[in-house]
C-alpha cells in the first residue's frame, strides 16, 4: 500500500477526523451545546460492538454491571480533599429545582467515586463482602476548558465505562490494578489500537489517587492521546467516607480501592489509527457490516447477477458473517464503492457479468484496497481467511506505526527537535525528581507522560536535566 494514501489523514488529522465522523455517519457534533455530540445510527452500532468487547472482558473477570445516580450532592463531592480540589471547577452544577434554589447544590457526575462511596459504606460489613468489583457505562460531564474535540474531549462523555473495586488489603488492590491493566491490554489488542503504559508523574495523577497508570497512543498528527487510565486509590476515599469492614480477627479496617475508566476516546483511537484518505477502516470484529456485496449491473444480465449476489449473501450469512447486499438502483457502482469505503466496511464483493460467466466474484479488502478474484464455491473460506489476515495486518501496521514514532534519545536538544517535528513520543533518562520533570517539560515543550511500566529495563546513565544518576526512563510528548 502506498503511504500517499494516508497523507491527508496524517497531515490534516483534525479536519479529517471531524469530517469523517459526520460523513461516515458516526457522530454529529453540531448540537447547540459545545462538547456534546450525537451518536448516529451507524456510529452507535460501532460503539456497541467496541463496548461489547469490554463488557465481555469485565463480565468474565468477576465484575458486576450496575447503575448509580447521575447527581452528586456537594457534601459528598467535598469529602475527599484532593478530589474536590480538582473536580470542583470541572463540574456542571445543578443549583435550582424548578425555580427554587437548592440548599445543597448537585454536581453532574464528573466520575463516580463519591457517588459509590456512601453506598459501599452501607453495603460492606465484613471481610466476606470483599472484594466488590462494579462497573457502569454511563454519561459523565466535565466542564472542560481546553478546546473540545468530538469523542476526544467532550463535555458530555456519553460513553464512559468506569469500574470501581473494593478490597480488604493493599495487596489485593495492587493485584486488581494488575488485572485492570491486563483487561485493558486485551481490549486494545482486540481493536488493534497500539499503546504504551506509563505511571503518570505525581503532579499529573488522578485527583484522589495514590498513583495513576495510563494507556497512551499516538495520533496521526504525532500528538498522544490518553485512551484509558487505571488508578490505585489506596484508602483515600475509604478514610474520607469512613468505609470499614470487620476483619477475621474481629477488628475494624478501612477498605482499599481501585478504579479504572475508558471513554469514547477509545473509539476515536480505533477510527484514527486505522483510517486513511478514503475514510474509516474498521477492524472486522467491530464493523457493523463486515462484507458488502455490490452487483455491477449489465444489460439483460441483471437477473443472473442479482441471483449470484443473493447466493453469496446467503452463504456468508450462514458462515456467521454480517453481510449487506447493496441493491440500490439509484446509485451507480462507483459511488457505492466510495460510500462503503468511507464507512470502513472491511470487505467488498463485486459481481459483474464476467464473474457470473466464470462462476467468480471480485473481492476487495478495505485496508489495502487490493483486489482478487475468487471462485464462488471457495468464497466462504476465502472471506474468512481474508478477515483473519486483515485483522492481523491492521494490528501489525498500527504497532509498527507507533514503534517508529517512539524515540529513545540522550539529550534535551534531540528530544526538543523531535517534539517540534511532532515525531511522537520521546524517552529520556530521569533522576525522578519533580524539579527535573518540570524542567524537562519546559525545555522540550511537551508533557511528561510518565515512567514506562510496560518495559522492564535496568537504567544506566544520567538524568538529561541535572546529570545526577538516572533512576528511570521517562516519556514525554505533546498530548491531547
Ligand atoms: C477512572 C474511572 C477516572 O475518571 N474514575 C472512574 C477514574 N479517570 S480519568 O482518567 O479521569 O478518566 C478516564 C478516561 O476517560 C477519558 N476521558 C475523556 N474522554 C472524553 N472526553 C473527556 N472530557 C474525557 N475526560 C476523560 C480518558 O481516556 C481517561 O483516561
Ligand atoms: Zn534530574
Amino acid at each position: 500500500m502506498s503511504t500517499l494514501k494516508r497523507d491527508k489523514w496524517s497531515r490534516q488529522y483534525g479536519d479529517w477526523f471531524r469530517s469523517v465522523l459526520i460523513d461516515a455517519g458516526i457522530m454529529d457534533y453540531r448540537y447547540p451545546i459545545k462538547g456534546c455530540g450525537v451518536w448516529m445510527p451507524y456510529g452507535f452500532k460501532v460503539r456497541k460492538n467496541v463496548f461489547e468487547i469490554l463488557r465481555d472482558l469485565l463480565d468474565s473477570t468477576g465484575h458486576d454491571e450496575t447503575l448509580f445516580p447521575l447527581l452528586i450532592p456537594e457534601t459528598s463531592l467535598a469529602k475527599e480533599a484532593a478530589h474536590v480540589g480538582s473536580f470542583e471547577e470541572e463540574c456542571f452544577w445543578v443549583t435550582r429545582g424548578g425555580l427554587t434554589p437548592l440548599k445543597v447544590k448537585y454536581a453532574l457526575r464528573p466520575t463516580s467515586e463519591t457517588v459509590i462511596a456512601p453506598m459501599l459504606k452501607l453495603w460492606i460489613r465484613s471481610h466476606a463482602d470483599l472484594p466488590i468489583k462494579l462497573y457502569q457505562i454511563v454519561s459523565m460531564f466535565r466542564y472542560e476548558t481546553k478546546a473540545t474535540r468530538p469523542l476526544i474531549r467532550m463535555r458530555e462523555v456519553a460513553s464512559f465505562k468506569e469500574a470501581h473495586t473494593s478490597h480488604a488489603t493493599p495487596e489485593d488492590a495492587e493485584a486488581q490494578v494488575k488485572e485492570a491493566v491486563k483487561i485493558y491490554k486485551k481490549f486494545f489488542n482486540e481493536v488493534g489500537v497500539p499503546y504504551c503504559i506509563s505511571r503518570r508523574p505525581d503532579w499529573d495523577k488522578f485527583a484522589g489517587a495514590v498513583y495513576t497508570l495510563s494507556f497512551d497512543m499516538i495520533c496521526p498528527d504525532g500528538r498522544t492521546l490518553q485512551i484509558g487510565t487505571v488508578h490505585n486509590l489506596g484508602q483515600n476515599f475509604s478514610k474520607a467516607f469512613d468505609i470499614t469492614y470487620e476483619t477475621e480477627k474481629g477488628t475494624q479496617e478501612q477498605i482499599w480501592q481501585t478504579c479504572y475508566g475508558i471513554s469514547g476516546r477509545a473509539i476515536a483511537a480505533v477510527l484514527s489509527i486505522h483510517g486513511d484518505d478514503h475514510g474509516v477502516v474498521l477492524p472486522p470484529n467491530v464493523a457493523p457490516i463486515q462484507v458488502v456485496v455490490i452487483p455491477i449491473p449489465y444489460k439483460k444480465k441483471e437477473k443472473q447477477i442479482n441471483k449470484t449476489c443473493e447466493g453469496i449473501v446467503a452463504t456468508l450469512k450462514k458462515a456467521g458473517l454480517r453481510v449487506e447486499l447493496d441493491q440500490r438502483t439509484d446509485m451507480r457502482p462507483g459511488p457505492k464503492f466510495y460510500y462503503w469505503e468511507l464507512r470502513g466496511i472491511p470487505i467488498r464483493i463485486e459481481v459483474g457479468p464476467k464473474d457470473v460467466e466464470n462462476k467468480e466474484a471480485t473481492v476487495v479488502r478495505r485496508d489495502t484496497l487490493e483486489k482478487q478474484t475468487c471462485k464462488l464455491n471457495e468464497l466462504g473460506a476465502a472471506v474468512q481467511n481474508l478477515i483473519e489476515k486483515m485483522t492481523q495486518d491492521m494490528q501489525q501496521k498500527a504497532w509498527q506505526w507507533m514503534k517508529v514514532r517512539t524515540h529513545r534519545v540522550d539529550s534535551l536538544e534531540e528530544a526538543r527537535q523531535l517534539v517540534k517535528k511532532r515525531a511522537g513520543i520521546v524517552e529520556v533518562l530521569w533522576c525522578n525528581r519533580t524539579e527535573c520533570g518540570h524542567k524537562l517539560e519546559e525545555a522540550v515543550e511537551a508533557r511528561v507522560l510518565g515512567v514506562p511500566v510496560d518495559i522492564e529495563e535496568k537504567v544506566k546513565g544520567k538524568c538529561v536535566v541535572c546529570e545526577r544518576k538516572a533512576e528511570h526512563v521517562v516519556r514525554a510528548a505533546i498530548a491531547y
